[in-house]
């Protein structure tokens, strides 16, 4: 058998659902959409990464001769939706981080592989760098570009995780999906709550709920309503899609739904101490922006879903420590009318001139 039907086999035993093959070469094709988008400032968190370094293998690692593309699906078939009280996080952030997990059956996989053929070196990436893995993936044929922006693959739908396995030795690349297989549909434009994709193919990040619930420090008043009941993530314009209708699910029981950790009471996320965070939290894809940041976005839930008990938590969170709890719990009490801004034209007087300030410039 040779090197390449030893990786697939290789990557089957290991768990992951679809491999393919890419050459080294530049990917250049993508830079004029990647400059079109970096002018327009559609780029989010990784914007001052250069062209190069997302497209090109090369840049990577330089020994690099081939790509090996890897997706392994999260699609699991428990729904959960919120109640009031509760908050919700996304598909991607239920179950263990996946980046741990790839990386797990990249070195199991790998570790075969070089028992056949020990001179074979790899360095593997999984977001763990800025090289595109879509476009990879795209080029090892492992789907299409969907109009929302994601590879879709033929049986596995658009919850996949990629991965990147650069090589030190060249194999036949496979041959890209070239034709996008949305035809008519646009139900993922028309479903975003955001209007993040402004049309096909055309992602403006910034605007993006799963950044939002990312971002660090003060959101202002627009970005607090769009987050909904998020936690953390967004799965809308993938949900409604036909290509995830009756998919392959994941086998991957580390990825299995924990109800604590998919729609969680918002008290429990605001009260929980770092015990709590690092048994159910860190250790999630959600975990890598810390706690604060999650209870920051409870409280902002607490402003979008106007119930006595959300109420009663944002009484506790204006005396938090934390300067970013506090001001975001004043701003959700904005949204209870006369009550709940009593309670802040009382509190703010307390704060410093520099925090009445922020107040004022982002409520
Ligand atoms: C930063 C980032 C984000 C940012 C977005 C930044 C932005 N403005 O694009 C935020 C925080 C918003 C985000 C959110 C999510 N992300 Co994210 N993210 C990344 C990350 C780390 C880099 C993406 C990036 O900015 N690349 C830079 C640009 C230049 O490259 P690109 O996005 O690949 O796009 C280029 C090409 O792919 C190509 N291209 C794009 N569309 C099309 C269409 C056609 C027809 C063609 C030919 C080419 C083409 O041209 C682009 C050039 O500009 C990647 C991992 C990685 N290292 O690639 C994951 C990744 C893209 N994210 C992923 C996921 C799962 C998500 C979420 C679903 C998580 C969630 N549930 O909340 C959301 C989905 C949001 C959405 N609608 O896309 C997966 C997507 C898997 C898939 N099946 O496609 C990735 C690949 C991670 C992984 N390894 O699995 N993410
Ligand atoms: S992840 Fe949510 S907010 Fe982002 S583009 Fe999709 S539907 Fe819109
Ligand atoms: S919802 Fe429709 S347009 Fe959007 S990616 Fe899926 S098939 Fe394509």
């Amino acid at each position: 058998m040779n090197l390449k039907d030893e990786i697939i086999i290789a990557a089957k035993e290991s768990g992951i659902d679809r491999v393919g093959f890419t050459d080294a070469a530049s990917k250049d094709f993508f830079i004029p959409m990647f400059e079109e988008r970096r002018s327009k400032g559609w780029l989010t968190l990784m914007d001052d990464v250069e062209a190069n370094e997302w497209f090109d293998p090369k840049a990577a690692w330089e020994r690099c001769r081939s790509v090996v593309s890897i997706a392994l699906s999260y699609r699991h078939s428990e729904e959960w939706s919120p109640k009031g009280t509760q908050g919700s996080f996304a598909r991607v952030s239920r179950g263990e981080d996946y980046h741990d997990v790839l990386h797990e059956k990249i070195n199991q996989m790998m570790s075969k592989v070089k028992r056949i053929y020990p001179e074979i070196e790899y360095k593997a990436y999984v977001d763990n760098g800025p090289l595109s893995d879509r476009a990879c993936a795209w080029h090892a044929g492992i789907g299409f570009y969907g109009k929302n922006g994601f590879i879709i693959n033929d049986s596995c739908g658009s919850f996949i995780f990629l991965g990147q396995i650069l090589l030190n030795v060249k194999l036949d690349a496979d041959t890209p999906v070239l034709e996008s297989r949305c035809g008519k549909c646009e139900l993922c434009i028309k479903a975003c709550p955001v209007g993040a994709i402004k049309g096909p193919y055309q992602f403006d990040g910034n605007l993006c709920i799963a950044y939002l619930t990312q971002k660090k420090g003060l959101l202002d008043r627009q970005e607090r309503k769009a987050m909904g009941q998020q936690l953390y993530g967004c799965d809308i314009c993938q949900d409604v899609c036909p290509f995830n209708k009756d998919v392959k699910l994941s086998n991957e029981q580390k990825f299995s739904v924990d109800c604590k950790k998919v729609v969680p009471e918002l008290e429990y996320i605001i009260n929980m101490d770092n015990k709590i965070y690092g048994e159910y939290f860190k250790n999630t894809s959600s975990g890598w922006r810390g706690k604060r940041t999650l209870q920051r976005n409870a409280v902002i839930v607490c402003g979008n879903i106007i119930l006595e008990n959300n109420f009663k938590l944002l009484l506790q969170c204006i005396h938090d420590q934390r300067e970013e709890i506090r001001i975001h719990a004043m701003f959700s009490l904005l949204e209870y009318g006369e009550p709940g801004e009593r309670t802040v034209r009382e509190q703010i007087e307390k704060e410093s001139s520099d925090f009445k300030d922020k107040f004022n410039r982002y409520r």
